[in-house]
């Protein structure tokens, strides 16, 4: 019977009520081919910095490959549960796994694990910093710490990592620890203001709040800015200004908000902080290889212009070398067979990670490994879609490189061409830039939470915009032969406001033929190959900026970012100019205001805009035009 069975059973050992969660769980994956050891590694001032280690089973020899992170070590280590390292670890690490390496995630000071304040890209030691540690230090300590600590390793360390993570590599080759043979930083941060993340040339990148949020409301991961509001162009033009915005919805209360709107112009906080320039003035002694993105829709400066700052220091030609491929922002450690629209040959991301960077690494990290056949410059040539091996980048510029650029320029109707605009004809172009009705930098609705939207937006088809009657469109004649560019274009803008501040958005742009018949949603595509954003008040300086005199032509000169791309025959080229970025760039109030982050909703004024093509006021951009191969 029922009351029989259950008293023959025997008595249980586990009180019913004994807590089901235990103290303490060991999480070891039987039969794993990687040991994990979670490790608190000690900083020279006491700090303990949270590290995560990954070792294949059976390691012996081993190089180790070091990243640090604000973005959680353990999650890092993570990309699922599984008893095998090649799972275990990001797709961009699977080469690693292959060659047996160790691989090694650390918390930075003050995030997830690790003990210590947070500052946000924690400035070097010096007029900034006045405490005995940054990230050089730390790198170094950190490594110190490997070597002696890890038995299966053959001391020799690399370190890799994109953006927040590929400045923490640069920032390790400050006084690189002689146990770090080789670096590969990737889109790092370098300089918030002129390029990378927090600005472009004085503009504020307003999707920069959420990152504020995420990480540094708390050492964790923050949570979502509570915007209810769908589209982010309505939340940002209701709030204002960017400091309208930052109060709304409680950010005021984060320090790093208030030492960015304390420091809006190019004052010594940035220059200090500037790592190409840093860098720039030590001698290399680690063989680094710097990969950029040529559609990095965060940090489109840093790679380069710390390429460039490092190169003439680099005699024995063995310690600078440059990446630049057909990626989006980190793009690099991810599947790079496509780009939005653009479609690939193959996984270029792969091939580069697989045949070109593993075996720089391997020949300065692994005993005995061959030398790698790594040439100094790898650049993929868009367009055409074929990889490019060089000795130098860029290959045109003004002075030292094997061409210089040409200039294109904008013409009366709408023209565009390499022969300067005739006299005669209207001078200039005109529309009237309106603050309450910014141009948007995507279609709307606008969501700066949609990832995939974000990671594509600097492939967008720019017909979106090109009919409005706030931007100014100009097209060459269709192209009979390939024009090639090889490096940074550079705007000569010569224009014109009735207010006395302005953006100036100045986009290079291919359009495609008419139809395609291979892909028809790229008929009549316009693709930008390089566009930015400049701020009018820091024409003459970026430190000080002034007012710009109503109605007066102005010269406004700016870089785009670098590329390396063939306009195609049947192709045309075309520049797009407008005066508003919305709401990716916090908004000009177009009155000329001490401190733009503090605009009041009276400063936002219409303005006329003009855009000269004529004699001394031609407007052109400076073309590295280079012969097709
Ligand atoms: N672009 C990001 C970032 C770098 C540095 C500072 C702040 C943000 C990143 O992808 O890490």
């Amino acid at each position: 019977t029922a009351l029989a069975q259950t008293a023959s059973q025997p008595s249980p050992a586990t009180p019913y009520l004994a807590p089901d969660i235990p103290a303490k769980v060991d999480s070891t994956i039987q039969g794993a081919d990687y040991i994990k050891r979670d490790v608190m590694i000690p900083m020279r001032d006491g700090v303990r910095l949270h590290t995560v280690i990954v070792i294949p089973v059976g390691a012996k020899g081993a190089p180790i490959m070091l990243t640090r992170t604000p973005y959680n070590a353990t999650k890092r280590a993570k990309r699922s549960t599984s008893p095998h390292m090649q799972a275990t670890l990001a797709m961009g690490d699977e080469s690693f796994v292959a060659e047996g390496y160790i691989r090694v995630f650390q918390d930075i000071r003050g995030k997830y694990g690790s003990e210590g304040d947070y500052v946000m890209t924690r400035p070097l030691r010096g007029p900034l910093n006045d405490s005995e540690v940054d990230h050089a230090t730390d790198a170094y300590d950190t490594i110190d710490w490997l070597v002696k600590n890890v038995p299966e390793s053959n001391g020799k360390v690399g370190m890799v990592g994109s953006s927040y993570e590929g400045f923490t590599v640069l920032m390790a080759l400050v006084n690189p620890h002689p146990a770090l043979k080789a670096a590969v930083p990737m889109s790092p941060m370098v300089d918030g203001w002129k390029g990378d993340d927090w600005f472009h040339n004085g503009a504020f990148r307003q999707t920069n709040f959420d990152y504020f949020q995420h990480q540094t409301t708390v050492r964790g991961e923050g949570s979502d800015i509570p915007r209810g509001i769908y589209d982010d162009y309505d939340a940002f033009l209701r709030a204002g200004s960017a400091d309208g915005f930052a109060r709304q919805y409680g950010l005021e209360q984060l320090p790093f908000w208030h030492k960015l709107i304390e420091h809006p112009a190019y004052d010594a906080y940035w220059q200090n902080q500037a790592l190409d320039v840093i860098l720039g003035a030590r001698t290399p002694t680690v063989p680094t290889m710097i990969v950029a993105s040529l559609w990095d829709q965060e940090d489109m400066y840093g790679a380069v212009h710390t390429y460039e700052a490092i190169e003439p220091k680099d005699n024995s030609n063995t310690l600078n070398y440059l990446v630049l491929g057909p990626w989006r922002h980190s793009g690099v450690n991810y599947d790079g067979s496509t780009l939005g629209p653009l479609k690939f040959e193959g996984d270029t991301a792969l091939d580069f990670r697989r045949n070109t960077m593993l075996p720089f690494l391997d020949e300065h990290l692994k005993d005995g490994a061959p030398k790698a056949d790594t040439p100094p410059v790898l650049v993929f040539e868009s367009g055409t879609n074929v990889w490019r091996r060089l000795q130098k980048w860029p290959t045109s510029c003004a002075t030292g490189c094997a061409a210089t650029p040409k200039p294109l320029y904008l013409q009366a109707n709408g023209g565009l061409g390499f022969t300067a605009p005739a006299k005669g004809g209207p001078a200039y172009d005109e529309y009237v830039s309106d603050p309450a009705k910014p141009v948007p930098y995507v279609p709307r609705p606008v969501r700066f939470g949609d990832g995939d939207a974000w990671k594509r937006w600097l492939v967008t088809d720019q017909r979106a915009v090109a009919d409005r009657t706030d931007v100014l469109v100009y097209t060459s004649e269709v192209l009979t032969a390939p024009m090639k560019i090889s490096g940074a274009p550079v705007v000569n803008l010569y224009a014109s406001t009735s207010g006395t501040d302005s953006d100036w958005v100045v986009k290079l742009i291919d359009v495609y033929p008419d139809e395609v018949p291979s892909q028809p949603e790229m008929g009549g595509y316009q693709l930008a190959v390089g566009m930015d954003i400049f701020r009018g008040r820091y024409r003459d300086s970026l430190e000080h900026p002034t007012a710009i005199p109503a109605d007066k032509v102005q010269r406004y000169r700016f870089e785009l970012p670098n590329a390396n791309h063939v306009f195609l025959p049947g192709h045309r080229i075309m520049v797009q100019v407008q005066s508003s970025w919305f709401p990716l760039y916090d908004r000009n109030p177009q009155t000329f205001v001490d401190n733009i982050f503090l605009a009041k909703p009276g400063d936002y004024r219409k303005a006329t805009q003009r855009v000269f093509h004529q004699g001394a006021q031609a407007s052109f951009i400076d073309l590295p035009v280079v012969p097709a191969n």
